[in-house]
């Protein structure tokens, strides 16, 4: 039995040497010292020796599957920190790094956040509301109760909840004024919905941005000056509009601010529908029901409104002649901005 102990420990000695990767040494290890390993079958027979051999035999035995075991561990973690080196080989940390691809903005967010900072500056807190609206918040508060036909204007997408997908930032006025109460200047950029036909220049989806201003004596001209300044803020040079009576049951009076388009500098095309101009900017003082509905005083407190139309004003920016290109996650358009 000595002999045949000493003659599996050379035998797998000489075997370990020649180990390269953990998966061969995994494969001796389970060999000689696995459950039906070599040396396990030798270390079952012991109890068939005479027994007065036994102690003897077995002491050499467990020295046998120590130092197998022993040189197993060794040549692991020889191989582990092998495999740590050429790691670190490979990473030249002297190396300059490689350009990673990033995405960029959306040209609809960067229009919103060129927005923000103009109105940052004039004193407006940006504020958001949420997708899904009450009927209460984007119809009610607003002074279109239940059975005006002014809930016709908008084509609305209606969930079972009895709720809607918003189709106005409108909707965020009334949850503003209670939150904040009085004077309050506030720009609420957002997704808006509307189940409608698309074209070059209508979305189901669409983006805008509504301003509101409440204080005490608030006139047309403060409304004018401020919607000078958003353009002004975006195009970086005065761009034509006109300016014509909207109705809009939240204002009173309501105008709708139309700029000239600027895709085919007036002479009309498939944007501004052959009319030369795009209804962008619609706004007006707010409507007393409204202000009351905030919370507020109407004989004490009067603001303005208006809905900028983000999308169309982003196609007027960079000359997008189709809105749907603005969803379209194309990378080939998206790349451009
Ligand atoms: C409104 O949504 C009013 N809430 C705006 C308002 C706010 C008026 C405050 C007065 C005071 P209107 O439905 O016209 O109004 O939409 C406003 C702007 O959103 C339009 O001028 C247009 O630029 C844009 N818009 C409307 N529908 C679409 C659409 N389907 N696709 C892309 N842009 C749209």
């Amino acid at each position: 039995m000595d002999k045949i102990l000493e003659k599996l420990k050379k035998q797998a000695l000489d075997e370990f040497t020649k180990i390269k990767n953990s998966q061969e040494l995994e494969d001796l290890r389970i060999k000689y010292l696995g459950r039906n390993g070599e040396l396990t079958k030798l270390l079952k027979e012991l109890k068939d020796l005479a027994e007065e051999e036994k102690p003897r035999v077995g002491k050499l035995a467990n020295e046998v599957k120590l130092a197998l075991a022993e040189k197993l561990d060794d040549l692991s973690l020889h191989l582990q920190g092998k495999a740590k080196n050429s790691i670190a080989q490979a990473t030249d940390l002297t190396l300059p790094g490689q350009p990673v691809k990033t995405g960029s903005l959306h040209p609809n967010t960067i229009i919103q956040y060129e927005l923000e900072d103009v109105f940052k500056a004039l004193g407006f807190r940006v504020l958001e509301g949420p997708d899904i609206e009450s009927e209460y918040y984007n119809f009610e508060a607003l002074n279109i109760p239940d059975d005006h036909p002014a809930r016709d204007m908008q084509d609305t997408f209606w969930l079972t909840s009895g709720e809607v997908l918003k189709t106005h930032t409108s909707a965020m006025q009334v949850r503003a004024m209670e939150k904040y109460g009085a004077p309050l200047r506030a720009i609420f950029p957002g997704r808006c919905f509307r189940y409608e036909a698309t074209d070059a220049s209508h979305d189901s989806t669409f983006y805008q941005l509504e301003g509101l201003m409440i204080d005490q004596n608030i006139s047309i001209a403060n409304l004018i000056a401020v919607m000078k300044e958003l353009l002004k803020g975006v195009f970086g040079k005065e761009v034509k509009v006109r300016q014509r009576p909207g109705y809009f049951p939240f204002v009173e009076p309501g105008f709708e601010l139309d700029i000239n388009c600027l895709i085919c500098g007036g002479k009309g095309c498939s944007v501004c529908k052959q009319t030369g101009w795009l209804e962008l900017l619609p706004c007006g003082l707010v409507h007393p029901n409204v202000i009351k509905a905030g919370g507020l005083d109407p004989e004490k407190y009067n603001g303005f409104a208006f809905g900028l139309g983000l999308t169309r004003l982003v196609m007027m920016k960079y000359g997008i002649d189709d809105i749907r290109l603005l969803q379209s996650g194309d990378l080939r358009f998206l790349k451009q901005f």
